[in-house]
């Protein structure tokens, strides 16, 4: 029995500073309404979805900065979208701030989560690749303070045994790394659901922003196609207090091919569906790792150089 999972990528246009969580929730609703009505099962939004790209600002006080995140999910905000899959069966996976305390410890993650269809969290990741810079730096444009605002994940990049699959979760910047993409096939992911905010400019090399999203789709596409998976990449979009953020969010079969695209910079939703068997097309010969694989030749790979 193919194994199909239908999946909707739900880009959102941009979200004001000062737009409430709630309004926001509304138009993540809105989106999985619409994925109910094309027979998902599954909706994946962006990056740090519930508000502003906040690491555009330098804020010096704690409690402005901490204004951006949750300490607890689903929360009050949050629980009508969860409430909402929940009636309808759908899965949700969605990134948010996470403020959370472990042993008294007070944490904070760029997080995405995995939420079943009967409303349960199964899976949380904490972004690892951090991009950006820890302190102000005035000749930017707008900052790129995640160095400053979240805590590097810890854990590896895995997939969990949801929707009838190996589903796994990366961040943005995540995506651009090939290591992202080789932990997950090896680990024995099959579908990678990535959330991203990414601006057109890019300061430290304003030579490439017109490259923006080609390099968007080449990361995506190849991490896809170099290790046999389904690859999600659901944008924030649009002109965003300010800063133009890059759309194109796109669904990638393990072949490479992109087979849903968005068109718009605004809150889109683009679906397909995903037979999660087709990995084995590649798996099992262009990038069958048992056979063709020679980690001992690769031994700088998770080196630390
Ligand atoms: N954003 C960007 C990303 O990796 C960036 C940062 C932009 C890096 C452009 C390099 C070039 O897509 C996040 N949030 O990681």
């Amino acid at each position: 029995m193919p194994r199909h999972l239908v999946v909707g990528a739900a880009q959102l246009g941009p979200i004001a500073r000062h737009e409430p969580r709630a309004e926001v929730v509304t138009r993540m609703i809105w989106l999985l309404e619409q994925a109910a009505g094309r027979g998902c099962s599954l909706v994946v939004y962006p990056e740090l979805a519930l508000t502003t790209f906040f690491p555009r600002w330098f804020m010096p006080d704690q409690a402005e900065i901490d204004t951006f995140f949750e300490t607890a999910m689903p929360n009050a905000t949050t629980a009508p979208l969860f409430e909402r899959a929940k009636e309808l069966g759908l899965g949700l996976s969605f990134g948010y701030a996470e403020k959370t305390v472990v042993d008294g410890k007070v944490h904070r993650y760029n997080t995405s989560i995995i939420v079943d269809g009967s409303g349960e969290i199964v899976h949380r990741y904490h972004k690892i690749h951090l991009p950006g810079h820890h302190e102000h730096e005035a000749w930017r444009a707008f900052q790129h303070l995640e160095k400053r605002y979240f805590e590097p994940g810890e854990a590896p990049f895995a997939p969990v045994e949801v929707f009838d699959g190996q589903i796994g979760l990366a961040i943005c910047n995540d995506r651009r790394w090939p290591e992202t993409y080789r932990e997950h096939a090896l680990r024995g992911t099959e579908m990678v659901l990535i959330g991203y905010n990414t601006p057109v400019h890019y300061p430290p090399a304003p030579e490439h922003d017109h490259l923006q999203c080609f390099h968007n789709h080449l990361s995506l596409q190849a991490g896809a196609y170099q290790n046999g998976m389904w690859v999600v990449g659901v944008a924030k979009a649009g002109k965003e207090e300010g800063c133009d953020l890059i759309g194109q969010s796109c669904i990638v079969a393990p072949t490479g091919e992109i087979v849903a695209q968005a068109s718009t910079l605004g809150d889109e939703l683009i679906t397909a569906d995903c037979d999660l068997d087709r990995c084995a097309e590649i798996r099992t010969n262009i990038f069958d790792f048992k056979k063709h694989r020679r980690p001992e030749m690769y031994p700088l790979l998770s080196a630390k150089v």
